[in-house]
């Protein structure tokens, strides 16, 4: 793979309506990527294979935990640094952004927001230092933008619960030392339970012959009869509102992980426009390669902008899960959309892995439909526009 040469594009200004400390965030997360992520990551997408020596880095630049308490082991930051921690590893790898979104967001959160004081203690320390990695089970073979008609069960056995069901396209289960699974109770209640690894009857076996997300481990969580202690029951928050309450944070951080990916691949599209001579003249000299470039300059800042506003609104607890899925769905497209003509800016180039831009692509064909999927999403902002429901 080429040298990381990457200068992010800030057309706006936006740089000036950061803090001190949103900038020392980004920028350290920004220098660990280059450093470590770039010059490693294709070979690891290449071979499938998830690079587990950036969970230690991934710690220390905050990015297990951002927003959750110090208390707890978290960076205690604020949602706009959360953000930029997201944009910045996204701009390495999609694969690598999501096991910290799963580790933060969806892991992490809920045990801080639906937990007990003794599973905060004993969990959240440990998985904002990477000693502990999590995952999140929701998605079921029969069950994926519907998640209210989940199979996952488990009922009262005395002094444990016993769990029975399987969940589906899991990030980070084959290797996950705790599983946030979601899961029916006899009156048919959702509820989340802490899994762990070791107990019995409890497997994550690996999904494989993805041409997405590459670096980023896939697997399934299968529950046969798993006892599971009912010290482990989340006891703060019940009904399919619990993840879908862990979803928003994510999804949030998708938002801003998305301007990563575009950035990169327009900062490599602009360079080797400037640098690719046909017909005796850069093709950044052409206007047709002009349109291109300029459109996604465009559309990234639209993106930075409507990211920084919602970060804004989140820091104030103000944003509501409609304008975080118009977020989502509108960063992710633009960033798909910005690597499909990045991509043929470069030519043949384009499609191998000496530069980024395929694998941004393919990366982002699955953010487009985790975390609810492009058509979801908008019909989360017709319903909240119309008052009208359009899913069933
Ligand atoms: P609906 O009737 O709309 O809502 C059911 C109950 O939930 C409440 N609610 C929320 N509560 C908190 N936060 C939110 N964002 C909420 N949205 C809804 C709602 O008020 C209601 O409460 P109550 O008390 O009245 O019962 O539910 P529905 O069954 O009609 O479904 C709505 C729909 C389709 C929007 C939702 O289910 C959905 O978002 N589907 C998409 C599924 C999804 O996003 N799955 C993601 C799985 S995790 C993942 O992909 C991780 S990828 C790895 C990575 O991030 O890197
Ligand atoms: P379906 O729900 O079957 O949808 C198929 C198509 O139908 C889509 O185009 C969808 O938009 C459309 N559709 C569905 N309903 C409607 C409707 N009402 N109206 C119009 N169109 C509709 N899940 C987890 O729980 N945890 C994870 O960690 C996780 N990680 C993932 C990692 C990867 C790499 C991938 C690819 C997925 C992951 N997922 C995870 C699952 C993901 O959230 C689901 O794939 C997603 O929610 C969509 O579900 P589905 O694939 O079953 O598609």
């Amino acid at each position: 793979m080429k040298p990381d040469l990457f200068e992010a594009p800030d057309y706006y200004n936006i740089d000036d309506l950061l803090s001190d400390e949103h900038k020392l965030v980004r920028d350290a997360a920004r220098s660990w990527v280059k450093r470590e992520v770039s010059p490693i990551i294709e070979d690891y997408a290449q071979k499938a294979a998830f690079p587990k020596q950036l969970i230690n880095g991934l710690a220390e630049i905050g990015a297990f935990g951002p927003y959750i308490p110090e208390e707890y082991g978290g960076a205690g930051l604020d949602q706009i640094s959360y953000g930029l921690i997201m944009q910045e590893i996204e701009r390495g790898d999609s694969g690598v952004r999501s096991t910290a979104s799963v580790q933060s967001s969806l892991v992490m959160f809920p045990i801080w927001r639906y937990g007990t004081e003794e599973q905060r203690k004993k969990f959240l320390p440990k998985l904002a230092s990477g000693e502990f990695m999590g995952c999140f089970g929701l998605t079921e073979p029969n069950h994926g933008s519907n998640p209210g008609g989940m199979e996952t069960k488990f009922k009262d056995a005395g002094d444990h619960y016993l769990l029975n069901g399987a969940k589906l396209w899991i990030s980070n289960a084959p290797f996950a030392d705790v599983a946030i699974v979601w899961a029916k109770n006899e009156e048919g209640r959702i509820h989340g339970l802490i899994a762990e690894r070791g107990m019995e009857g409890f497997s994550t076996p690996e999904t494989h012959n993805k041409w997405s997300l590459r670096a980023s481990a896939t697997g399934e969580l299968i529950f046969d009869n798993v006892k599971v202690p009912k010290e482990n029951l989340l006891p703060g928050k019940s009904g399919l509102g619990a993840p879908l309450g862990c979803l928003d944070s994510a999804r949030y951080g998708i938002a801003w992980g998305a301007i990563g990916a575009a950035m990169d691949c327009y900062d490599t599209a602009l360079r080797y426009a400037k640098e690719r001579i046909q017909f005796d003249k850069p093709i950044a000299a052409t206007q047709l390669q002009q349109k291109k470039l300029a459109e996604m300059i465009t559309e990234i800042t639209k993106a930075q902008l409507l990211a920084l506003r919602l970060g804004q609104l989140k820091n104030e607890g103000k944003a509501t899960t409609a304008q975080i899925s118009m977020a989502k769905r509108n960063n992710v497209d633009m960033a798909l959309k910005i690597a499909r003509e990045a991509r043929q800016i470069l030519g043949a180039m384009g499609i191998t892995g000496e530069y980024s831009i395929m694998r941004h692509m393919m990366n982002l064909e699955s953010v487009i439909t985790y975390e609810g999927t492009h058509d979801i999403h908008l019909l989360i902002t017709g319903a909240d526009i119309t008052g009208e429901q359009a899913f069933k």
